[in-house]
């Protein structure tokens, strides 16, 4: 925690202010560990101080005070707690979260702040892209679970089963092996409806052909994220043919993939391997970073600017659709680590026939 103050006393300094005012809940989490969607930090050069009401200030007190100055916070006095501390730390120049704020909560702060007021911009997310050791675990213990719901799904997947039954018991499955949560909607997708990447799950029987299924767990927060797509009865040589293309270009750019490549360059791979015999049928992004949020930076795309680097943790999930007919998408979730990639997904590729 400590050392991701540190990073963002080393952002703020570059902004030219003095403080930092945290608000959203993501960033909350990020700095103090506390799932308090109500917190508040203010960071200045020295002190932290942490704003929290009744409902957590007795977690906040246990397991902050070596940090952060804890104090109760009462939401109507919000403002008259913030200048106090700007008085007391002689702020004048305060940064805030201006990509996470609503107009209305902005509007406040700028009429009741004490302190000119300077955007954060993307500091935080830039910090949260480099995972540390102890986030890694997490990341990885929620992979674990959601490869171990997978394995266990395929005991009992059968084709009388709908597309809500596939969802609910890989749901059931990660709850029930440890996870906090599932990291978002689960996807589960069958027959001509698998050509939508992010479709949703219906009470139907599961159609004959490609079953997508996208799905995760959390673990203290960290998310985790893994696409298989199975068949439903046979896979005819078209659909062997165009499995096995998502499945190289997954493969080469899973092979390609090392710290200090740019990431567009990554996307790149994989693209150019599905635009040979698929054009035009990979219409979303190789990959996302994963964390605290199911969808935040590195992104793995053409247009991306960023560069891998150690501590990045991205999923590689390349897919063809074809509307109207079928749909298949692979996904890993990787560590870049100096010189070389973990693979934290475990789950095999192989085409399988229920
Ligand atoms: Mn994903």
């Amino acid at each position: 925690m400590q050392n991701r103050i540190k990073g963002l006393r080393n952002k703020i300094a570059e902004l030219g202010a003095e403080a930092v005012y945290i608000t959203s809940s993501v960033s909350h989490r990020y700095l103090t560990g506390i799932d308090n969607q109500d917190g508040i930090l203010v960071i200045t050069e020295n002190n932290a101080y942490a704003l929290e009401d009744f409902r957590y200030i007795e977690v906040a007190r246990a397991r902050l005070s070596h940090i952060y100055t804890v104090v109760e916070l009462k939401r109507s006095a919000l403002y008259d707690t913030l200048n106090g501390i700007l008085r007391d730390e002689g702020i004048s120049h305060l940064a805030f979260e201006d990509t996470n704020m609503s107009v209305s909560e902005f509007n406040i702060l700028s009429s009741k702040a004490e302190a000119k007021l300077l955007g954060l911009g993307n500091s935080v997310k830039q910090l949260r892209e480099v995972k540390t050791p102890e986030e890694v675990s997490k990341i990885a213990e929620a992979q674990a679970i959601t490869d171990l719901a997978f394995s266990k799904l395929l005991e009992v997947l059968n084709p009388n089963m709908t597309e809500n039954d596939v969802a609910a018991e890989l749901e059931y499955l990660m709850r029930k092996n440890g996870a906090e949560d599932k990291s978002f909607e689960t996807i589960a997708i069958s027959g001509a409806r698998s050509s939508m990447p992010h479709g949703t799950p219906t009470n139907n029987k599961l159609s004959r052909g490609f079953l997508t299924m996208d799905f995760g767990a959390t673990v203290d927060g960290y998310h985790s994220d893994m696409t298989r797509t199975v068949c439903i009865g046979r896979a005819d040589t078209e659909m062997k043919r165009l499995y096995d293309t998502v499945l190289k270009a997954q493969t080469e750019a899973l092979a390609f993939i090392k710290s200090g490549l740019p990431c567009s360059d990554a996307d790149r791979v994989a693209r150019d391997i599905i635009n040979k015999d698929y054009d035009g049928c990979f219409g979303h992004s190789l990959g996302h970073g994963v964390g605290l949020e199911i969808h935040e930076g590195p992104n793995l795309s053409p247009m991306s600017q960023s560069i891998l680097t150690p501590g990045n943790v991205v999923t590689v999930e390349p897919g063809i659709y074809i509307a109207g007919k079928y749909g298949c998408r692979i996904e890993d979730m990787i560590l870049v680590q100096e010189g070389s990639v973990l693979n934290f997904t475990k789950s095999t590729k192989e085409l399988i026939e229920i």
